[in-house]
């Protein structure tokens, strides 16, 4: 069988570097692999507080990431989750079918919840991963490309899957989590021993970032005692992550990284880091900004919310039929 691939992105801050190399990097490649489902899950995002102009300019700056990354949206189907209906009904029947145990031991649900007032925290963010499962089902996605962050909410959707299956036959198609071998958890600059995320933004490189701040950046990244350059995630967690983002952007492994900075001191490799970042996201960042100024993401997100819910209506179809709703058209 042909792979279907899905994956989306928040459009809840600005766009980090771990996105970037963690996902973005990526996906153009899973172009040849299959037939791709890409999206912006803007629903999602409602899940914690967010001003509506925020969220309207992050999907806008989503989308023209995507374009500039190098998805081709002839062969891509590439949508806003609140356009393509099916997600939300679909999420109607498939919170039956995740309980409220397994939502409440999800890492995400605790970390964020852990921030707020008891009384501030909404129900979208206990039941997100019933979303999340939705949206990879309705493609009969069986390669869910993500950083490690959300492995265990893809779990969670194998669960969902395996319960309705035995339950109602094989409906549903059985997906997998896909991370890169390095790169799934690009850790912060300013403490490695954290995710570099885009709700955290302390040490994060954003893809906005002009050039002199990136180079600040890199050059002010926490670094750890002694001074060869060498990978040891334990003794060594800063220098590790500097020598994984540049792995990952130079496309080589971390050995040949290794080798590469071993004659290097601390200030010199940084300075490499830096111009390595530089050197990717410079022109990334001119191709986005054509995008944004040309507006052709619009036409782009109108086509792709089309050919999504062609494909999305048929499954939700088949579970409708499934589990006992009566169709009279
Ligand atoms: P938040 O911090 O607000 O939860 P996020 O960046 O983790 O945001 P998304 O924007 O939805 O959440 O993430 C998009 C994709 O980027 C996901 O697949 C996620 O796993 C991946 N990702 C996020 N942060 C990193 C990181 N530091 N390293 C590698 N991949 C990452
Ligand atoms: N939860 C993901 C975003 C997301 C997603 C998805 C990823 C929503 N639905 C379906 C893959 C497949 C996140 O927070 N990064």
């Amino acid at each position: 069988m042909a792979e279907r691939i899905l994956t989306g992105i928040k459009p809840t801050g600005q766009l980090t570097l771990g996105n970037y190399i963690g996902v973005l990097k990526n996906l153009p490649k899973m172009m040849d692999r299959g037939e791709c489902f890409i999206f912006i899950a803007d629903l999602h995002a409602l899940t914690l507080p967010i001003d509506p102009e925020v969220l309207r300019q992050n999907s806008v700056d989503i989308a023209s990431f995507y374009l500039a990354a190098g998805l081709d949206p002839k062969r891509v189907a590439l949508f806003l989750q609140s356009e393509v209906s099916a997600h939300s009904e679909l999420n109607a029947i498939m919170q039956n079918y995740l309980y409220m145990g397994e939502l409440s031991r999800m890492t995400q649900f605790k970390e964020k919840s852990a921030k707020m007032k008891e009384s501030g925290i909404g129900l979208g963010l206990f039941a997100y991963p019933v979303l999340m499962a939705s949206d990879i089902v309705l493609y009969d996605a069986n390669i869910v490309p993500v950083g490690e962050d959300q492995i265990q909410h893809v779990e969670l959707t194998r669960d969902l899957v395996n319960r309705f299956n035995q339950r109602y036959g094989n409906v549903l198609q059985m997906p997998k989590a896909e991370m890169r071998k390095i790169g799934a958890r690009i850790m912060s600059l300013s403490d490695p021993t954290k995710k570099m995320s885009k709700s955290d933004p302390k040490g994060d490189i954003f893809l906005k970032d002009d050039m002199a701040t990136v180079r600040k950046k890199v050059m002010s990244a926490v670094t750890d005692s002694g001074s060869e350059v060498k990978y040891d995630e334990e003794k060594k967690p800063g220098i590790s992550n500097l020598l994984t983002i540049y792995a990952c952007l130079k496309d080589i492994t971390i050995a040949e990284a290794e080798k590469h900075f071993v004659d290097y001191r601390y200030g010199d490799f940084k300075k490499e880091v830096a111009q390595a970042v530089v050197d990717e996201l410079e022109p990334f960042q001119k191709r986005y900004q054509e995008i944004v100024d040309s507006k052709s993401y619009l036409e782009v997100l109108k086509e792709g919310a089309r050919k999504a819910s062609e494909v999305a209506n048929k499954t939700l179809l088949r579970v409708k039929k499934a589990v006992g709703l009566l169709i009279s058209k």
